[in-house]
Protein backbone atom coordinates (compact mmCIF):
# COMPACT_ATOMS: atom_id res chain seq x y z
CA UNK A 1 0.00 0.00 0.00
CA UNK A 2 1.83 3.55 -1.09
CA UNK A 3 0.15 6.15 0.35
CA UNK A 4 -0.08 9.52 -1.71
CA UNK A 5 2.34 12.38 -0.32
CA UNK A 6 0.18 15.62 0.47
CA UNK A 7 3.03 17.93 -1.13
CA UNK A 8 6.08 17.18 -3.60
CA UNK A 9 8.62 15.22 -1.48
CA UNK A 10 11.12 17.79 -0.13
CA UNK A 11 14.30 16.18 -1.56
CA UNK A 12 15.44 14.96 2.10
CA UNK A 13 13.03 12.76 2.76
CA UNK A 14 13.89 9.73 4.24
CA UNK A 15 12.33 7.36 6.77
CA UNK A 16 12.34 7.34 10.10
CA UNK A 17 15.16 4.47 11.58
CA UNK A 18 13.43 1.75 13.85
CA UNK A 19 15.17 2.88 16.95
CA UNK A 20 13.03 5.88 16.43
CA UNK A 21 15.65 8.74 15.56
CA UNK A 22 14.93 11.34 13.42
CA UNK A 23 17.49 13.37 13.04
CA UNK A 24 17.37 15.33 9.84
CA UNK A 25 19.72 15.07 7.12
CA UNK A 26 20.18 19.10 7.80
CA UNK A 27 21.41 17.98 11.28
CA UNK A 28 17.85 19.32 12.47
CA UNK A 29 16.09 17.50 15.41
CA UNK A 30 12.60 16.82 15.53
CA UNK A 31 9.91 15.99 18.08
CA UNK A 32 8.76 13.40 16.64
CA UNK A 33 10.19 9.44 17.74
CA UNK A 34 8.78 6.16 17.58
CA UNK A 35 8.61 4.78 21.12
CA UNK A 36 8.46 1.31 22.27
CA UNK A 37 5.76 0.49 24.89
CA UNK A 38 6.02 -1.91 28.12
CA UNK A 39 4.49 -5.04 27.49
CA UNK A 40 3.30 -8.03 28.90
CA UNK A 41 2.98 -10.97 27.24
CA UNK A 42 0.85 -13.39 28.57
CA UNK A 43 3.26 -16.50 30.96
CA UNK A 44 0.45 -19.19 31.37
CA UNK A 45 -1.59 -20.64 28.47
CA UNK A 46 -4.72 -19.98 30.48
CA UNK A 47 -3.54 -16.09 29.86
CA UNK A 48 -4.67 -14.62 26.66
CA UNK A 49 -2.96 -12.11 24.44
CA UNK A 50 -0.39 -9.33 25.95
CA UNK A 51 -1.10 -6.09 27.69
CA UNK A 52 0.63 -3.04 26.41
CA UNK A 53 0.87 0.10 29.07
CA UNK A 54 1.06 3.65 28.03
CA UNK A 55 2.51 5.12 31.42
CA UNK A 56 3.94 8.61 32.58
CA UNK A 57 4.28 9.59 29.27
CA UNK A 58 6.29 12.58 28.98
CA UNK A 59 3.15 15.30 29.16
CA UNK A 60 0.40 15.51 31.01
CA UNK A 61 -2.87 13.62 29.19
CA UNK A 62 -5.98 15.69 28.79
CA UNK A 63 -7.53 13.89 25.91
CA UNK A 64 -7.94 10.68 24.06
CA UNK A 65 -9.44 9.74 20.97
CA UNK A 66 -9.32 7.24 18.33
CA UNK A 67 -9.45 7.31 14.55
CA UNK A 68 -10.96 4.27 13.39
CA UNK A 69 -13.46 2.87 10.19
CA UNK A 70 -11.00 4.70 7.12
CA UNK A 71 -10.65 2.33 4.81
CA UNK A 72 -7.33 1.56 3.21
CA UNK A 73 -5.09 4.10 1.45
CA UNK A 74 -7.40 6.60 3.17
CA UNK A 75 -5.69 10.29 4.73
CA UNK A 76 -6.14 12.11 7.30
CA UNK A 77 -4.57 15.00 8.59
CA UNK A 78 -3.14 17.48 6.33
CA UNK A 79 -2.49 20.10 9.35
CA UNK A 80 -0.07 20.69 12.40
CA UNK A 81 -0.17 22.16 15.80
CA UNK A 82 0.96 25.09 17.60
CA UNK A 83 1.37 23.32 20.95
CA UNK A 84 -0.03 20.18 20.82
CA UNK A 85 1.69 16.99 21.76
CA UNK A 86 0.16 13.40 21.20
CA UNK A 87 1.54 10.29 21.33
CA UNK A 88 0.05 7.96 18.26
CA UNK A 89 -0.49 3.86 18.61
CA UNK A 90 -1.87 1.87 15.85
CA UNK A 91 -4.27 0.08 18.38
CA UNK A 92 -5.32 -2.04 15.62
CA UNK A 93 -4.00 -2.29 12.31
CA UNK A 94 -1.32 -0.04 10.65
CA UNK A 95 -0.88 3.71 9.69
CA UNK A 96 1.43 5.38 7.11
CA UNK A 97 2.34 8.71 9.71
CA UNK A 98 4.24 11.58 7.98
CA UNK A 99 5.79 14.24 9.54
CA UNK A 100 6.87 17.09 7.54
CA UNK A 101 9.26 20.81 8.50
CA UNK A 102 9.44 22.85 5.97
CA UNK A 103 12.45 20.92 4.99
CA UNK A 104 11.99 17.43 5.63
CA UNK A 105 9.72 14.58 5.44
CA UNK A 106 9.98 11.86 7.73
CA UNK A 107 7.95 8.54 7.61
CA UNK A 108 7.09 6.76 10.32
CA UNK A 109 5.35 3.28 10.16
CA UNK A 110 2.62 2.34 13.09
CA UNK A 111 2.34 -1.59 12.70
CA UNK A 112 1.87 -3.08 16.28
CA UNK A 113 -0.06 -1.98 19.18
CA UNK A 114 3.16 -2.20 21.30
CA UNK A 115 4.91 1.24 20.16
CA UNK A 116 3.74 5.00 19.65
CA UNK A 117 4.85 7.85 17.66
CA UNK A 118 5.58 10.98 19.98
CA UNK A 119 4.71 14.30 17.95
CA UNK A 120 5.27 17.24 19.19
CA UNK A 121 4.37 20.83 18.01
CA UNK A 122 5.26 22.59 14.96
CA UNK A 123 4.89 18.97 12.20
CA UNK A 124 2.72 19.03 9.48
CA UNK A 125 1.27 15.44 9.60
CA UNK A 126 -0.61 13.26 7.65
CA UNK A 127 -2.08 9.94 8.28
CA UNK A 128 -3.04 7.05 5.95
CA UNK A 129 -4.55 4.06 6.87
CA UNK A 130 -2.79 1.03 5.66
CA UNK A 131 -5.26 -1.34 6.12
CA UNK A 132 -9.07 -1.49 6.19
CA UNK A 133 -10.33 -1.29 9.83
CA UNK A 134 -6.81 0.25 11.14
CA UNK A 135 -6.94 2.00 14.66
CA UNK A 136 -5.35 5.00 15.51
CA UNK A 137 -5.63 5.81 18.99
CA UNK A 138 -4.35 9.11 20.08
CA UNK A 139 -3.12 10.81 23.44
CA UNK A 140 -2.70 14.65 23.61
CA UNK A 141 -1.74 17.00 25.87
CA UNK A 142 -4.78 19.18 25.74
CA UNK A 143 -8.33 19.60 25.09
CA UNK A 144 -9.29 20.07 21.53
CA UNK A 145 -8.88 23.98 20.53
CA UNK A 146 -9.40 24.67 16.43
CA UNK A 147 -6.96 27.61 17.28
CA UNK A 148 -3.87 25.42 17.85
CA UNK A 149 -4.91 24.24 14.27
CA UNK A 150 -2.45 25.61 11.14
CA UNK A 151 -4.15 23.92 7.91
CA UNK A 152 -2.68 25.69 5.77
CA UNK A 153 0.14 24.32 4.34
CA UNK A 154 1.86 28.52 3.35
CA UNK A 155 0.53 29.58 7.14
CA UNK A 156 2.41 26.57 8.59
CA UNK A 157 5.87 27.67 6.48
CA UNK A 158 5.52 31.23 7.88
CA UNK A 159 4.85 29.09 11.27
CA UNK A 160 8.04 27.26 11.14
CA UNK A 161 10.30 30.44 9.93
CA UNK A 162 9.61 32.09 12.87
CA UNK A 163 10.06 29.39 15.13
CA UNK A 164 13.72 29.04 13.16
CA UNK A 165 14.37 32.66 13.99
CA UNK A 166 13.28 32.66 17.19
CA UNK A 167 15.51 30.22 18.11
CA UNK A 168 17.68 31.32 16.57
CA UNK A 169 17.70 34.48 18.80
CA UNK A 170 17.39 32.51 22.13
CA UNK A 171 21.06 31.98 21.40
CA UNK A 172 21.18 29.08 19.74
CA UNK A 173 20.58 26.91 23.50
CA UNK A 174 17.71 24.58 20.98
CA UNK A 175 19.03 23.72 17.72
CA UNK A 176 15.40 21.50 16.86
C1 LIG B 1 -3.80 14.81 14.42
C2 LIG B 1 -4.16 13.61 13.63
C3 LIG B 1 -3.15 12.56 13.83
C4 LIG B 1 -13.29 17.44 17.69
O1 LIG B 1 -14.35 18.09 17.77
N1 LIG B 1 -12.64 17.02 18.83
C5 LIG B 1 -11.49 16.30 18.80
O2 LIG B 1 -10.93 15.96 19.84
C6 LIG B 1 -10.92 15.98 17.50
C7 LIG B 1 -9.61 15.21 17.40
C8 LIG B 1 -11.57 16.42 16.39
N2 LIG B 1 -12.73 17.12 16.48
C9 LIG B 1 -13.40 17.57 15.24
C10 LIG B 1 -12.70 18.75 14.58
C11 LIG B 1 -12.94 18.54 13.11
O3 LIG B 1 -14.16 19.13 12.75
O4 LIG B 1 -13.40 16.53 14.28
C12 LIG B 1 -13.12 17.03 12.97
C13 LIG B 1 -11.88 16.35 12.40
O5 LIG B 1 -10.79 16.64 13.28
P1 LIG B 1 -9.25 16.74 12.78
O6 LIG B 1 -9.15 17.69 11.67
O7 LIG B 1 -8.42 16.97 13.98
O8 LIG B 1 -9.04 15.25 12.25
P2 LIG B 1 -7.78 14.52 11.71
O9 LIG B 1 -8.11 13.07 11.72
O10 LIG B 1 -7.36 15.12 10.44
O11 LIG B 1 -6.60 14.77 12.75
C14 LIG B 1 -6.48 14.01 13.95
C15 LIG B 1 -6.11 14.90 15.13
O12 LIG B 1 -7.11 15.75 15.44
C16 LIG B 1 -4.88 15.66 14.87
O13 LIG B 1 -4.50 16.36 16.02
O14 LIG B 1 -2.66 15.16 14.56
O15 LIG B 1 -5.45 13.07 13.91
Amino acid sequence: MICPSPHADPAASRIATDDGSVAGSSGEQYEARLIDLPTIDSQTPDAIGAITVLEAPPFEIKRIYWIHGAGAGEMRGHHAHRTLCQILVAVSGAFEIKAVTDTEEIRFTLDTPRRGLLLGPGLWRTICALKENSVLMVAASATFNEADYIRDFDAFLDFRKDLREMRRNIGGIDQR
